[in-house]
């Protein structure tokens, strides 16, 4: 029984459907701040709101639930923890406390996600390795490496089951990412269907990893059946499933629409995070221990992408 946080986000919205479909309605608890009555998440099936910064609430929701499970997703993204640094690390760092603490207290396997952005201008861009210097220069990966160190603490200090991996850039559309340096990937494909054209504000040339939704919601599955004894590394595994440059991503949708243009108008602050972020990631740990394996390439994404979007869009193009 899987109680998770921060539903109504990029990863949530996803994750929800996923773990519904699996485990069976009854058997997850969606939580999220607030509660919008026409959101799928909320009116098909459990939902409760949780300000994760309330341990009490948290405490209380998982125990009458008789959770075994928590999830925690919530947590401001790069791009808008710039914006407030003091208010990302209250909620990023407050609300993972919170959640280890409830699953130290009632047992509960453990699931947050790190980043790519856990890593720093030091460290090196290529082939990054699962286990390497860590000095980001943003809040969000301060935040990052803090809670990767947190859940291996909790698990060394208390035994906790805590596991998590180090998202890429993550691409779908269904819910819009909230405030990343990665959104630009999300936002070529509505922008390639409304406008035919778009205006990238992250610089040619600059690599990231990313992979689309369905392989990171697989993820984060498989990692949480996998058996404990399999695990050498527990939190904050490499994963990515592609690495991109924009004039990637823009001949990867002109295969599908040939009259598709993009121009540049590079902004300051994404590109200063996005320069000190990986290119691509070492992703041999997380093959080895619990055979990750993603199914999509930038092509397949977005042939799914355009043909998703066309349908969501439908009356707006
Ligand atoms: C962000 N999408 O851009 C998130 C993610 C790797 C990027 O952490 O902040």
């Amino acid at each position: 029984r899987i109680v998770v946080t921060g539903c109504l986000g990029q990863i949530g919205s996803e994750l929800v459907n996923r773990l519904r479909k699996d485990k069976g309605i009854d058997n997850v608890l969606a939580t999220d701040i607030r509660k919008p009555e026409d959101h799928p998440v909320v009116n098909t099936g459990l939902f409760e709101v949780l300000d994760v910064l309330d341990e009490d609430r948290m405490f209380e929701l998982a125990s009458e639930f008789k959770a075994d499970t928590i999830i925690h997703l919530a947590s401001l993204l790069s791009s808008v923890a710039e914006d407030k640094p003091q208010v990302a690390w209250h909620i990023n760092m407050t609300g993972l406390t919170n959640a280890l603490e409830v699953a130290r207290k009632l047992d509960l396997q453990f699931f947050t996600p790190s980043s790519i952005g856990a890593f720093g201008p030091e460290t090196p861009k290529k082939d990054t390795p699962q286990d390497t210097l860590q000095r980001p220069k943003t809040m969000y990966g301060i935040t990052k490496v803090a809670g990767e160190l947190l859940c291996d603490y909790y698990h060394d200090k208390f035994g906790v089951d805590t596991r998590g991996v180090r998202f890429p850039g993550l691409i779908s559309y269904d819910t819009l990412p909230g405030g990343g340096t990665t959104d630009y990937a999300v936002e070529i494909y509505y922008e390639a269907l409304k406008k035919g054209s778009y205006v990238s504000p992250i610089g040619e040339g600059t690599y990231m990893d990313m992979m689309y939704m369905p392989d990171a919601i697989n993820a984060i599955v498989q990692l949480m059946e996998v058996p404990e004894s399999q695990l050498k590394h527990r939190n904050a595994f490499n994963i990515s499933a592609m690495s991109f440059e924009p004039e990637e991503i823009k001949a990867s949708i002109q295969k599908i629409m040939p009259e598709f243009t993009m121009t540049y108008d590079v902004n300051p602050k994404l590109q200063a995070i996005a320069d000190s972020w990986p290119d691509s990631l070492d992703c041999q740990s997380a093959r080895e221990e619990w055979t990750f394996k993603p199914e999509y390439t930038l092509d397949k994404m977005t042939e799914d992408m355009l043909e998703k979007l066309k349908i969501k869009l439908a009356n707006e193009l």
